[in-house]
Order: structure tokens, then sequence, then C-alpha cells
């Protein structure tokens, strides 16, 4: 039984809010659209998250949706999903299916998230939510409406889900830090120093929609917004191309993960290598952002420091199950600064699931984590987030952040509305 949002047709849930699957017997049946690096992540997050966290309700992997025939076949056989598929409408159509979840580049994912929607099925859509902010700004109001028949969407900023990171988060919530005064948030990797690295769909602007911005700068600006509880508000950036020109990459169905083989040929890049930012919180507080793939040695470095007036937080990717912290006052003399915290404690966020104290998580972790909170949220008939308003207020930042290095670094609100070079709901220290 379809259940479109528009029409009359009854909530997913009974009266006491738990999930009832059209036909699955109580389980929660899964198709994915896309099986490059996103797509085995996500399944093997499908996989974990029941056993990690003893879910409530199983996860079926049931099917896999890609262009070509054979690599989908074996991309479904390799991940664990039950059938292939080789159009996505088709697969959005099914009525065995209870989730979409999208793992394609950003030039699908408005279309297939609106139609995932349309024939009521929950939607797990991967960051950036969209490649412009009209596109987001319509599967957000499709969100919205999807939302009020039991229909739940989510945006897949994975890195919300490090321990590391929600602790960062619970530390400024909780008020430890005291008011927000610095943030310095970068993403650093290094794989387009090549300058015979092919132009693979994330170095095309039809595609990915931007370069490093979209695809780094994304996260940074989530987790900005995550960590400090607060808004940016405008933004003064620049961007640059350094490597204008790169080969052309073989047929599709050659690249695998980041990588990829250059073909005959070379193509304009026409999408940036690197962006900076300044910016604004909402209560004032002062902004650093960086994206770039063009940085030598640095492999995922996705870092951010928070300073506030009570204390201060670091985090590093690459040692992602840290997070330095220091509290004004806290130090004893002659030992004052940052204390290491071995973020794998009982205790600590999502660590319920995982390992005894010091054995650590990886990547794959954040998206078992992310997939828990999904299923929870659809078993209790909650809205999860990051929602796609949430993905359309990131969209709007790096909409600034282009505009803004368009016009030579000018600065401009990211607000709707907001008066452009003020903060919309700036507080004076002490309000
Ligand atoms: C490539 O830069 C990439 O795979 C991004 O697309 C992901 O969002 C990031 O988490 C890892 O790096």
């Amino acid at each position: 039984m379809l259940h479109r949002p528009g029409e009359q047709e009854p909530s997913r849930h009974d009266g006491s809010g738990s999930f009832l699957t059209p036909a699955g017997g109580g389980e929660l049946r899964v198709g994915m659209v896309g099986h490059g690096f996103m797509g085995a992540v996500h399944s093997l997050a499908w996989r974990s998250a029941p056993v990690a966290f003893g879910l409530a309700v199983p996860v079926a992997l049931v099917a896999l949706a890609g262009r070509d025939p054979a690599a989908t076949a074996a991309a479904a056989r390799r991940f664990g999903w039950s059938e292939p598929e080789t159009d996505w409408r088709r697969l959005v159509e099914r009525d065995d299916l209870d989730v979409v979840d999208i793992c394609t580049p950003g030039d699908s994912h408005a279309e297939i998230a609106l139609e995932a929607l349309r024939a009521g099925k929950h939607v797990l859509c991967e960051k950036p939510l969209a490649n412009s902010v009209a596109e987001a700004e319509a599967m957000a109001a499709a969100a919205a409406s999807a939302s009020a028949l039991g229909v739940r969407s989510m945006v897949g900023f994975n890195y919300r889900r490090v321990p590391a990171v929600a602790l960062a988060r619970d530390l400024v919530a909780a008020g430890r830090l005291g008011r927000v005064r610095h943030v310095r948030a970068c993403y650093l990797q290094d794989w387009l120093v090549d300058p015979d690295f092919p132009l693979t769909w994330r170095l095309q602007r039809d595609r990915a929609g931007s370069g490093a911005l979209g695809d780094l700068g994304a996260h940074v600006v989530d987790l900005v917004g995550f960590v400090t509880g607060e808004e940016l508000v405008g933004v003064s950036a620049l961007a640059e191309t350094f490597v204008g020109e790169r080969p052309l990459p073989e047929p599709a169905g050659a690249a695998r993960g980041l990588g990829g083989r250059g073909g005959a040929g070379r193509g304009p890049v026409d999408v940036d290598d690197a962006v900076v930012a300044l910016g604004r919180l909402a209560r004032g507080g002062l902004v650093t952002l960086e994206a770039t793939r063009m940085a030598p040695g640095r492999k995922n470095a996705l870092r951010f420091e928070v300073n506030g007036s009570e204390g201060s937080v670091s985090f590093d990717f690459e040692s992602m199950n840290e997070l330095w912290v220091h509290e004004v006052g806290s130090a004893h003399a002659g030992v004052g600064g940052f204390t290491r915290v071995l973020v794998t404690e009982p205790d600590h966020p999502y660590l319920e699931g995982w390992w005894p104290p010091g054995h650590g998580l990886g990547y794959d972790h954040s998206f078992a984590n992310q997939a828990r909170d999904f299923v929870e949220a659809v078993r209790s008939g909650q809205d999860p987030s990051p929602s796609f308003a949430d993905g359309l207020a990131v969209q709007r930042v790096l909409d600034a952040v282009e505009a803004s290095a368009a016009a030579g670094a000018a600065w401009t609100s990211c607000v709707v509305g907001g008066l452009a070079g003020e903060p919309a709901t700036r507080l004076e220290e002490g309000s």
C-alpha cells in the first residue's frame, strides 16, 4: 500500500506512536540508490546498527538501485542487498519498501527524494541535501508535508554521530563552555593534489553543485551549527580553483570510492578546489571556516575548536576517539591547558552500542550511529535530526559563501529576510 503525502491516507502510526509498516511484519525495509563509497558505508551501517544497538525493529536490505546492471548486481551481492534494481523510479514505487536511502551524487537528490516522499517512503539523503537552495527548499517543504503524515526524512551529516563530536555538543549545550566566542573549523583532505587526478563527479558542477564547498564545507557548516546550537548569520568568503583542467575520467563504472582513472582528453574544472570564510554566529561569536581537498598530508582532517567564556573543546577527525577539553579555573597549578578525553566510556554518546573503554571506533561507526537514530525516529514516530530544513539551512550558508566569493569576499547574509551584515538575533554577553 502506498502512502502519499497530500492524499487523505491514514498515518503510519497508531495512537500509541508505535511504528507500523504497511506490510513489513515489523521489519523496516530499506531500498538504497547508489553503490559508490557512500553506498558501501551505508550498507554496512544498515547491517551493523541493529546488531550493535539491539534495535527493536529489524532492518531488511531489500533492494539496491544503480544504473549499470552488472555493477549494481555485483554491489548488491557484496553489500548484502536482496535484489538489484536498475531504475530508481521503480525502486521508489515498490510497495515492499519503507525507506529510501539516497547515496547518489547531489544532482539527483531532489528528484529522488521528492518522488520517494510522494510515494510515502521515509527518506535518508546523503549530504549536501541538494545542489541549490531552490532544490533544498522544495525538499524541505515536501518533508514538512510528509512529516504531518508520519513520513520521516533526514540528511546524512554523519559526523554529528561521532561520539566525540556529540560530546562536544553536549558540553556546549550544558553551558560548560559559557558563551561561544570563537569557532575555528576546517575540513582538509589531499586527494586532489595530483593535477592528473581525473575529473570525477565530485569535480563537476552539474553533478556535485560545487567543489570542496559542498563536499566538505557542508560538513563544516553543519557541525558549526550542531556543536554551538547557533546559526551562521553572515559570511565573507574566498574560493579558488588551483588546477583548472584535468583528465576526463574513464566511462562510468571504472571509478571506485574517491578514485578513478583518467581517460582520453582533458576538461575544465568548474568547481572550487578550496574555500575560506569568515562568519558570525547569531549570538555574536566569530567563526573561521576552511575546506580543501588540496592540503598535502591531511587525509580527513575535519577539525574544530570552540572557545567559550568558560572553556574550550578541540576535535580532529584523524584522532576521532579523542576530544580535547579545557575548562577555565579547573586546571591544577602548573598543568593547565587542554585535557585529552578518550571518548570511549559507556556513558559517552553512542558508546552503549560499542566496545569496552579504549577500544575505539572508526569512520563507519558514525554511519551506524546515524542508522540507529534514523530507525529509532521512525519507530517512535519522531522527526529525526538533521531534518531537511536543517539541510536547507546549510545550503543557504553554502550559497552565501559562493555569492560572497563571487563578489570579492563581500559580506553576505545567510539568513532569509535578515539584514546583511548584522546578526539577526545578536545578544550581548551577559544577556
Ligand atoms: C570526499 O571528499 C568525501 O568522501 C566526502 O564526499 C564525504 O562527505 C566525506 O565524509 C569524506 O570525504
